[in-house]
């Protein structure tokens, strides 16, 4: 479904990493600068920002009921990302202008939900009897470029799951699960929650399987224990920020405004996201829901019920230590790592920000035909997707981007060709990017449009 083709980008016959070889073929969408990413491991480097909010995320989940993994090889099998996880064949995230495919087989996980299937299986053999885990890794999606954006970003997935034991009714079922609810501490946060546990159409019980009592009882043991998660990073940042008043300075704090939003995942049902309100607006952070029996049946756990979640690291942080770029957890900068080099939870001092500068770059589509039938024809375009300008412009620019927007789009009335104009920030965190840098990554741009896609510039 994109007009970007990989035999563009990839000449060779085959993808090397860590070792492993993988064969190129028509699927293949995934750059060099992408690959570069794949063993930085940021969130394992020691008081990294992103190192931090792990594992005070993970400190919410602590042994001996999960247990904390990462897994840091981002290479999984389309099976694993989509198909065990009931992705119909539709699905848009399984388009290659959503995801880095190596191969038509093998893609860099969009999710940490790749790993789900593994994990239960791993908790059927019960060797350490453990009832939930975190995991956290680094993921990657062809996505817009802005300041909350970034084609590799790290999530955490959690999960937990209770036994039915032999005989168990449903009613015994959610007596437990809602025993365990009761030993989690209650948070005293008005949380907005106006929608009922399940909706028959938006949110469907799984009645085959479960019970509403027991649906309810793992609900509310999932929200509220994601709940304490961002309370307690709530808390975190306040302590943050009121150190770095100086003595007699007002602290105008906003107070913690959370939601609860109906969601759709193909693995969970019920389904739900978290939203935080920051800088005067709702920002999603993590998605969950109770997961699907069928996933868990297959699993070699059919005995089990429960629930997962998958959580947006940089999210978090962002929050935490109120960074407001998601490019600067990839900088090396020392003024930026060494800000946190103490291990504890500070809040951000920015440092100068270099100014930076706009280019517009305006273009005609290529048309099927000159006459001006509109459907296409015979060798017609192929569809041209917005994340083949952002793949165009990281290829180009690299961080250099901060971000890329379209501006103008109009369809010439009497050819049908339709014109589309970008306009892309061009702004460094390490230097001033002058006119004439900026000029030259753009005119690769324009370049690269025209080779690549096979644009008509204006
Ligand atoms: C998922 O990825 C699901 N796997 C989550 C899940 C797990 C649901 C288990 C149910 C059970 P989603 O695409 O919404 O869902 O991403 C989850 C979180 O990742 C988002 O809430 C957001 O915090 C973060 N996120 C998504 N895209 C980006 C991005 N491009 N950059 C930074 N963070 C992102
Ligand atoms: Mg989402």
């Amino acid at each position: 479904h994109s007009a970007l083709d990989s035999t563009q980008l990839h000449d060779r016959k085959a993808t090397k990493v860590d070792g492993n070889s993988y064969a190129v073929d028509k699927w293949t969408n995934t750059p060099p600068h992408i690959l570069s990413h794949i063993n930085r491991h940021i969130y394992l480097q020691p008081n990294h920002p992103l190192d931090l909010t792990r594992r005070l995320i993970e400190s919410q989940f602590p042994g001996p009921v999960y247990g904390n993994y990462s897994e840091p090889f981002p290479i999984v099998t389309t099976e694993q990302n989509f198909d065990v996880l009931g992705f119909p064949s539709d699905h848009p995230g399984r388009s290659r202008s959503d995801t880095y495919y190596l191969n038509e087989k093998t893609v860099l996980r969009t999710h940490t939900s790749a790993h789900q299937a593994d994990y239960f299986r791993r908790m059927s053999s019960n060797e350490n009897q453990e009832e939930g885990y975190t995991v956290v890794a680094d993921v990657y999606r062809r996505d817009a470029i802005d300041r909350s954006h970034y084609p590799v970003f790290h999530q955490m997935e959690g999960a937990r799951l209770w036994k039915r034991h032999e005989g168990m009714s449903a009613a015994e079922s959610a007596a437990q699960i809602l025993k365990d609810f009761e030993k989690l501490p209650a948070h005293g946060v008005e949380v907005e929650d106006p929608n009922p546990v399940t909706h028959p159409e938006r949110n469907p019980l799984q009645s085959q399987f479960h019970s509403q009592e027991e649906v309810e009882a793992v609900a509310a043991h999932l929200k509220r224990s994601l709940e304490n998660v961002v309370v307690k990073i709530f808390i975190e940042a306040s302590k943050a920020t009121s150190n770095a008043m100086k003595a007699g300075e007002e602290q105008l704090q906003e107070p913690l405004k959370i939601r609860w939003v109906e969601a759709y995942f193909p693995f969970t049902s019920p389904s739900w996201e978290l939203e935080v309100f920051w800088q005067g607006d709702w920002l999603e952070v993590l998605g969950c829901g109770v997961i699907k029996q069928e996933l868990l049946n297959n699993s070699g756990v059919p005995d089990r019920v429960g629930w997962a979640f998958g959580l947006g690291l940089e999210r978090i942080a962002m929050l935490l230590f109120n960074i407001p770029d998601i490019r600067l957890f990839w900088s090396a900068d020392p003024r930026f790592i060494n800000q946190f080099r103490e291990g504890k939870i500070v809040r951000f001092q920015p440092f100068s920000k270099y100014p930076g500068c706009y280019k517009d770059v305006a273009f005609w589509l290529q048309s099927a035909t000159a006459s001006g039938t509109g459907a296409s024809a015979a060798g017609g375009a192929m569809p041209f997707h917005d994340n083949d300008m952002m793949e165009i412009v990281r290829d180009c620019a690299g961080d250099m981007a901060e971000d890329v927007k379209l501006v103008d789009e109009f369809v010439h009335p009497k050819t049908g060709r339709k014109s589309l104009c970008y306009r892309i920030n061009y702004r460094s965190l390490k230097h001033t990017v002058t006119n004439e840098e900026a000029n030259e990554v753009h005119e690769k741009v324009r370049k690269s449009l025209v080779e690549l896609i096979g644009v008509e510039l204006r």
